[in-house]
């Protein structure tokens, strides 16, 4: 029993980690370790009374103290593994992790900067649906059923017959109706269209509409407005032209394009090699239109523009590819540090 004893707290000795300890403790007390199975081979039989006594004894004492060696030692062993932990674990002279300042999404920024914009003009922001009647559409701004520009705006139609909405002018003669005249206001929204998607195309994206109608209004009050657009939101000179355009719903329509930022007109993937992107159509509202707006057209008269929200944000920020707007890449928003222009 001696030697057991000693190669006993030899084992233990040699047992860094509580898993050692436990290896220990099977060896020695385990259903087959080397105390129990002397306990159970002995042939008490055999043994005087008094031999008995002494031997069962000293079997206890031995296991006994076996069991108090092995807690002490696990008791131990685990203090050591946690201090080694703490060791690596945890550095207290290390300097705190900082807050990441937020992050706007671009057309948020742009969004924001023209609301103000046009707000500083007496503009109105109006809130306006995604999901449309087919009438707001199309039909109260004169693009009946069988007219061909319906073919330009491939429309996703919802199986209740409404569709989503392809143009903010969608909002026009809900405007008209809802606040009369004289009217001032813009719509910025999302409009989605059944599109190939390309750098500069996306089948959902942001248009910016606005609408103004009182007595007297020309195309000159709708370059003032275009001007002053455009200046305060690059803060810098921009060539822009300004071409002819037909939309049904105004009478003249033009369209007004932004020599591209990106490429300064030299041609790029972006404009599609021609050094121009079309940015903002517009035009005098059409009398019919101011009709269906339940507005009288011989006394009063408005101009109408559609700006493309996305490209002005790929041009104020030089994005050079519109799907990167829509891909939910934290790693592009974080770009943006949020800010209130
Ligand atoms: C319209 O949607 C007219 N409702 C604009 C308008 C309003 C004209 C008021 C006159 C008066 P258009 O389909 O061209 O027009 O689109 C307007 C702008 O939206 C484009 O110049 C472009 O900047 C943007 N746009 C159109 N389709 C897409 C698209 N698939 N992806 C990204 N931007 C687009």
């Amino acid at each position: 029993m001696l030697e057991i004893k000693e190669q006993f707290l030899a084992d233990l000795q040699n047992a860094p980690s509580s898993e050692a300890v436990e290896q220990v403790r099977i060896k020695y007390l385990g259903r087959k370790g080397v105390i129990t199975t002397l306990a159970k081979n002995t042939d008490f039989s055999k043994l005087s009374p008094e031999e008995k006594r002494t031997f069962g004894a000293k079997l206890n004492e031995l296991k006994n103290f076996a069991e108090e060696q092995l807690a002490s030692a696990k008791d131990a062993a685990s203090t050591r593994n946690l201090g080694a932990k703490k060791s690596t674990g945890l550095d207290l002279t290390l300097p705190g992790t900082g807050r990441t300042l937020g992050a706007l999404h671009p057309i948020t920024l742009i969004q924001m900067e023209l609301e103000a914009i046009f707000q500083g003009m007496g503009f109105m922001v109006i809130p306006s649906p995604e999901c449309e009647l087919e009438y707001y559409n199309f039909d109260a701004v004169n693009t009946p059923a069988d007219h061909p520009a319906r073919e330009m705006q491939d429309t996703f139609w919802m199986t209740n017959g409404m569709l989503l909405r392809t143009q903010t002018s969608a909002n026009q003669c809900r405007t008209m109706e809802k606040y009369g005249v004289p009217l001032r206001a813009i719509f910025p929204g999302r409009c989605f269209r059944n599109e190939a998607v390309d750098p500069s195309h996306e089948n959902t994206f942001y248009q910016c509409e606005g609408l103004v109608i009182d007595k007297n209004i020309s195309v000159a009050n709708l370059i003032a407005v275009m001007k002053t657009l455009l200046s305060e939101i690059f803060h810098r000179d921009v060539v822009v032209r300004l071409r002819p355009g037909f939309f049904p719903f105004v009478e003249p329509g033009f369209e007004l394009d932004v020599r591209c930022l990106l490429c300064d007109g030299e041609g790029c993937s972006t404009c599609h090699g021609s050094g121009w992107i079309e940015l903002i159509p517009c035009g005098l509202v059409h009398p019919r239109v101011l009709e269906y707006g339940g507005i009288d057209p011989n006394e009063y008269s408005g101009f109408a523009f559609g700006a493309g929200l996305t490209r002005l944000a790929m041009m104020k920020f030089g994005i050079p590819d519109i799907r990167l707007l829509n891909a939910g890449d934290v790693r592009f928003n974080e770009q943006f540090p949020a800010f209130v222009p």
